[in-house]
């Protein structure tokens, strides 16, 4: 039986990845951050409770990291910890930095001392891409990077330094360049969830108004399931590598607002205004992935379309407050 260990196990693709690797037969550990209100902080892992082994410990304690790894004995190591909201890294970007960044060196560290045969993934980002794009408005792994947020830039020293200690120490070191990835289990904060949210409560007539910022960037939308999938894919793939993730269809905010509000038989333009609140110092304006070396490479490519992946979690949502009403 193969050993996992997940660094953020209780966060949106964390759980997804826990369910996945379980499916397959694996024995699965993750970690967890000591947290103020700790009834909330395992919501998305509850379901597994009994099929998982959980500890604390924190990418910015390089010893905790450490003993997760002697306690658990892991084959592969997926490190997907991290201040994973974009504009909040303008906010806290030293704090960004110290996890997404220093956060990975001290993971890598520790996996030198104690499990240098284990093979690891790590979480990068198609936000490392910034505002660059290819010729055929495509962006894949050879695309140059030029990051737009403190997020960003802290994803691509994580990028860089798991390409150097593969290169310099022979770990087996390998990144997912993941493009945005959604499903009813996303944070409220982001704004597939956060406009699921709102459509949904001002349909059952809860509010009247939803304030978003910039609603002309586009964004490359998954579903986070098939992207777990690609995760194990790539941890089990013959050498270390890097390997794009991405549907290769682009979205607008605006598009995105209009088919959620549409679903539910409402106008948008009744209910959505702009706060300037919510805008970025700089924003990232256009992603859309080319993700051929993973279909060729790996076999992978994404079974869920963002109309099903919008009216998936539009119906979560719908359930969840009446569920929420009748209780
Ligand atoms: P998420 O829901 O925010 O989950 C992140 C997890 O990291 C949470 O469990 C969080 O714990 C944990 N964490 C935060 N700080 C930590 C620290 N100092 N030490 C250890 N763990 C820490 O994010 P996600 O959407 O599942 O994304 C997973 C990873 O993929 C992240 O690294 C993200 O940056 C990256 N990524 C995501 C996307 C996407 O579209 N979802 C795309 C590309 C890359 P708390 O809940 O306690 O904070
Ligand atoms: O924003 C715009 C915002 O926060 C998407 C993370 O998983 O994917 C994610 O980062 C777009 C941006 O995701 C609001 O300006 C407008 O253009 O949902 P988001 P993100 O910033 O693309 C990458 C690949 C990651 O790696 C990250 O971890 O939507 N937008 N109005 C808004 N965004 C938010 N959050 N809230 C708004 O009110």
């Amino acid at each position: 039986m193969k050993k996992a260990l997940i660094i953020g196990i209780a966060g949106q693709d964390g759980s997804y990845l826990a369910e996945h690797l379980l499916q397959q037969g694996y024995e699965v550990h993750g970690t967890l951050r000591r947290n103020s209100t700790p009834e909330h902080q395992q919501s998305r892992i509850h379901h597994l409770a009994s099929q998982v082994v959980t500890r604390y410990a924190d990418l910015n304690d390089q010893h905790s990291l450490e003993t997760a790894i002697k306690e658990s004995k892991p084959d592969e190591i997926y490190n997907l910890g991290a201040q994973s909201h974009v504009r909040i890294s303008y906010e806290v970007p030293q704090f960004t930095s110290q996890v997404n960044a220093i956060g990975v060196l001290n993971l890598l560290t520790a996996i030198l001392n104690c499990a240098p045969d284990a093979r690891i993934y790590q979480a990068s980002s198609s936000e490392m891409f910034g505002d660059s794009v290819d010729p055929d408005m495509l962006q894949r792994e050879t695309t140059p990077m030029h990051p737009v947020s403190p997020y960003g830039c802290a994803k691509l020293f994580s990028f860089h330094i798991m390409r150097n200690y593969r290169k310099a120490y022979g770990l087996f070191a390998a990144n997912g360049i993941l493009f945005n990835h959604e499903s009813p289990r996303r944070g409220s904060n982001f704004v597939t969830s956060k406009v699921v949210k709102a459509a949904c409560e001002i349909k059952l007539g809860r509010t009247n108004r939803l304030e978003l910022g910039n609603m002309d960037s586009s964004r490359d939308w998954g579903h986070a399931k098939d992207y777990v999938r690609a995760m194990a894919l790539i941890v089990n793939h013959k050498i270390a590598d890097d390997f794009v993730v991405a549907t290769g269809q682009t979205h607008t905010v605006r598009q995105l607002v209009s088919g959620v509000f549409g679903r539910l038989e409402l106008n948008y333009e009744d209910f959505v205004f702009q706060n300037p609140k919510y805008l970025r110092p700089e924003e990232l304006p256009y992603l859309k992935g080319d993700a051929s070396k993973a279909r060729e490479v790996l076999g992978w490519k994404p079974e869920v379309s963002f109309d099903e992946l919008i009216t998936e979690m539009v119906e979560s949502q719908m359930r969840q407050l009446s569920d929420r009403d009748a209780s």
